[in-house]
């Protein structure tokens, strides 16, 4: 009997949520282990020799990077697809893919936590959303070591957010110009350029289907940039995939 995958993850990431959405999409029964920003590297550095996730453990394979283990999930279930199944179309899904992941992802992401990254009690609660008061607590008081190395980490400072600012524009605009006439990124129906494409631009549209709540109240810079883009078409096409594509969690334990 094949055994259920299992997904690392950090709940409030836009990465993993690449790999869950898929998940969920095609219904397979998984198991998550979520942890939080900083202990993670303790956690999956010695068992992965990598730190960043989604990670996917499965019948003894091991992906990393969200585009590889969205590859194995399309093809160990195919059904429903995530894939066009023509090949040009496919080409084009996976280069939309991996322009959301190498250029917009890390670029919206710098914006975000540089609103983010200051407030610390906001900012360590919302990584540790769900866990017990005592581990949020614990993490709170820890929190200003591990923003000194997320910093480091992810390059976040003020210029970086200018260009995120850029970039999320042009994404926004690249969402409603690619979707106009059939109401998705490529052919006429959701695939994976629609779902990694709604999954970056979630902390600049935050759909009410996004499976984890945000604490409030917000930090008025991350209030700011929220309303900034709130009218925007891209907006409107965020929150609809989100609307009819996401669905529930056929996560065995979260
Ligand atoms: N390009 C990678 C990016 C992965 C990534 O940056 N993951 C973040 C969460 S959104 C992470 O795990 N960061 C923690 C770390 O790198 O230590 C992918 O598509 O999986």
């Amino acid at each position: 009997m094949l055994s259920h995958p299992e997904l690392w993850q950090i709940l409030m990431s836009m990465y993993p949520e690449k790999a869950r959405w898929a998940l969920d999409y095609k219904r397979v029964p998984h198991i998550r282990h979520s942890l939080l920003p900083g202990p993670h590297v303790a956690v999956l550095l010695p068992r992965f020799g990598q730190k960043a996730m989604p990670i996917l453990r499965h019948n003894g394979r091991v992906l990393k990077n969200s585009a590889a283990v969205l590859d194995y999930i399309e093809k160990t279930w195919p059904d429903p697809p995530l894939y066009p199944v023509d090949p040009v179309l496919r080409e084009r899904a996976l280069d939309i893919q991996k322009w959301f992941d190498d250029e917009i992802g890390p670029a919206v992401r710098r914006a975000t936590f540089h609103e983010w990254l200051p407030h610390t009690e906001y900012t360590a609660r919302r990584f540790a959303t769900g866990l017990p008061e005592w581990q949020q607590k614990l993490y709170v008081s820890s929190f200003p070591a591990i923003r000194v190395i997320m910093k480091l980490d992810m390059r976040i400072s003020a210029v970086g957010a200018e260009v995120g600012w850029a970039l999320t524009t042009k994404a926004l605009d690249f969402v409603v110009q690619h979707s106009t006439q059939t109401g998705y990124l490529v052919g006429d129906r959701f695939s994976v350029a629609d779902l990694t494409a709604a999954t970056v631009l979630f902390p600049t549209c935050l759909p009410p289907e996004y499976p984890v709540a945000f604490p409030m109240p917000r930090p008025a810079g991350w209030q700011h940039w929220l309303e900034r883009w709130q009218n925007h078409a891209g907006c409107d096409y965020v929150r609809r995939i989100y609307r009819e594509h996401r669905g529930t969690s056929t996560a065995d334990t979260e």
